[in-house]
C-alpha cells in the first residue's frame, strides 16, 4: 500500500536524477531510482547512457546485500526484455526486494506491463502510478517514438509580441532576451537532431551546435533542401563538429550530393516529387535512430510541417516588442484555413516566463 508521503519524497529524487540526464541517452527514455531499506536510501541510480546499465542495476548494485527486503522506487517499469541489457525485472527479484513503486508503465510494446506481471507473479509488492504524469512528460519523446516509430518533433519559434520573427529587412538579432537563448540550447541538448531549412542556412550560416552538449552527443543538423543547394562552404558543412544530414529530393543533383559527402554530409533522397516528403524523411531519420527533433525552421518549413502533421510540441518565445512592417516575416506560412473553426488548435497549453520574454508551450491537435 502507498504510505503516500513517504513513497512521493523518495519517487521525486528518482524523476529528478532521472530530469538531470536529459539529452544523454538518446532514443532511450530517461529511468532515475532509488532503493529504500528501514528509511534509509540504501542505493541511487539513472539510466546515463544507451547501452549501459539501467537505473534498476546502478542502483541495486549500490545497495548490495541491503536491496533484500528493499522499496525500490523507479520513475519507468522495470524492463522485462532483453536490449542492449538483460530484463531489470529478474535483476529486482535476484536482489529479493520487498516492495517495487512505479511511476509509469514502460510503452515499448516489448515490455507494456510485463515488467510489472512478473514482478507480481514472483510475490513482489508493486504500486503502480505515483507522480506518473510527471515521469510521462519526462519521457514525452520516447513515448512517442517508442509507439510510433517516428521522432517527437518540437518546433521552437521566436516573435515579437505582433507576431513577427524578423523585421520587415529580415533583421532578426536578436528576437529575444539572454534567458530564452540560454533555454534554447539546453532545448537543442535535449534533442538528437535540430532541423531548418534551406532558406534558414543561406541567410543565417547557422552553426546549428548547442553551447551545452557533451562531447560525442551534438544533436544531428537536419537541413530541408529539395535541390540541394546547400554551399560546400556554408558552416554546417565546414564545421565538423555535429553530424550534418540533408533531406533532398529524389533526383536531385548526383553531383553535389558526391561532393557533400566527400565533406561527411549525409544525403538521404525522401520521395519522388519536387519537394522533400516531410513524412518520409522523419521516417528515414527514425530509421536511423533519431527519436527527438527540435525544429528550428522558417516560416515555410514550419507551415509546411505542420500542415503534414509531423509536428507534436509548439514552444513559442514572444518577446515584448512590436516591429511591424507587412512583409515582416512569421513563424508559420501556409494555406490559410478559411473557417475559425478549421484552425488547428493546441491543447496542455502553459504559459510562462524567460526573463522578460513570455513562453508559450502546447501540443497541436490534428482532427
Ligand atoms: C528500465 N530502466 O533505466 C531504462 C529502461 O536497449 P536497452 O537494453 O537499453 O533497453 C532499452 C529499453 O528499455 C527502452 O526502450 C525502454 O523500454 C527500457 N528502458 N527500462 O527498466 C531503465 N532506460
Ligand atoms: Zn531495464
Amino acid at each position: 500500500m502507498l504510505d503516500v508521503l513517504n513513497d512521493e519524497y523518495y519517487m521525486r529524487l528518482a524523476l529528478d536524477l532521472a530530469a538531470k540526464a536529459a539529452g544523454q541517452t538518446e532514443i532511450n527514455p530517461v529511468v532515475g531510482c532509488v532503493v529504500v531499506k528501514g528509511g534509509r536510501i540504501v542505493g541511487l541510480g539513472a539510466h546515463l547512457r544507451r547501452g549501459e546499465g539501467h537505473a534498476e542495476v546502478h542502483a541495486l548494485a549500490m545497495a548490495g546485500g541491503e536491496a533484500e527486503g528493499s522499496t525500490v522506487y523507479v520513475t519507468l517499469e522495470p524492463c522485462s526484455h532483453h536490449g542492449k541489457t538483460p530484463p531489470c525485472c529478474d535483476r529486482i527479484i535476484a536482489a529479493k526486494a520487498a516492495r517495487v513503486v512505479v511511476a509509469a508503465t514502460d510503452p515499448n510494446p516489448k515490455v507494456a506491463g510485463r515488467g510489472i506481471t512478473r514482478l507480481r507473479e514472483h510475490g513482489i509488492e508493486v504500486d503502480v502510478g505515483l507522480l506518473e504524469a510527471e515521469s510521462t512528460l519526462m519521457n514525452e519523446k520516447f513515448n512517442a517514438f517508442i509507439t510510433t516509430g517516428m521522432p517527437f518533433v518540437t518546433l521552437k519559434t521566436a516573435s515579437t509580441l505582433d507576431g513577427r520573427v524578423a523585421s520587415r529587412t529580415g533583421h532578426s538579432q536578436w528576437v529575444t532576451g539572454p534567458v530564452a537563448r540560454e533555454q534554447v540550447h539546453l532545448l537543442r541538448h535535449q534533442h538528437q537532431g535540430i532541423m531548418v531549412g534551406i532558406g534558414t542556412v543561406v541567410a543565417d550560416d547557422p552553426l546549428l551546435t548547442t553551447r551545452t552538449a557533451v562531447t560525442g552527443l551534438h544533436p544531428a543538423r537536419i537541413v530541408v533542401d529539395s535541390r540541394l543547394t546547400l554551399p560546400l562552404d556554408a558552416r554546417v558543412v565546414a564545421d565538423k563538429t555535429a553530424r550534418t544530414i540533408v533531406l533532398a529530393a529524389e533526383g536531385c543533383d548526383e553531383e553535389k550530393r558526391r561532393l557533400l559527402e566527400a565533406e561527411g554530409v549525409e544525403v538521404i533522397p525522401c520521395g519522388t516529387g519536387p519537394l522533400v516528403d516531410l513524412r518520409i524523411g522523419m521516417r528515414k531519420l527514425a530509421e536511423r535512430d533519431i527519436g527527438s527533433i527540435l525544429l528550428e525552421g522558417g516560416g515555410k518549413l514550419n507551415g509546411a510541417m505542420l500542415e503534414a502533421e509531423l509536428i507534436h510540441k509548439i514552444i513559442l518565445y514572444m518577446a515584448p516588442k512590436l516591429i511591424g512592417g507587412d512583409e515582416a516575416p512569421q513563424s508559420f506560412r501556409f494555406q490559410g484555413r478559411e473557417h475559425m473553426s478549421d484552425a488547428i488548435e493546441l491543447e496542455r497549453m502553459s504559459v510562462e516566463m524567460a526573463g522578460s520574454d513570455i513562453v508559450i508551450k502546447g501540443y497541436p491537435v490534428y482532427k
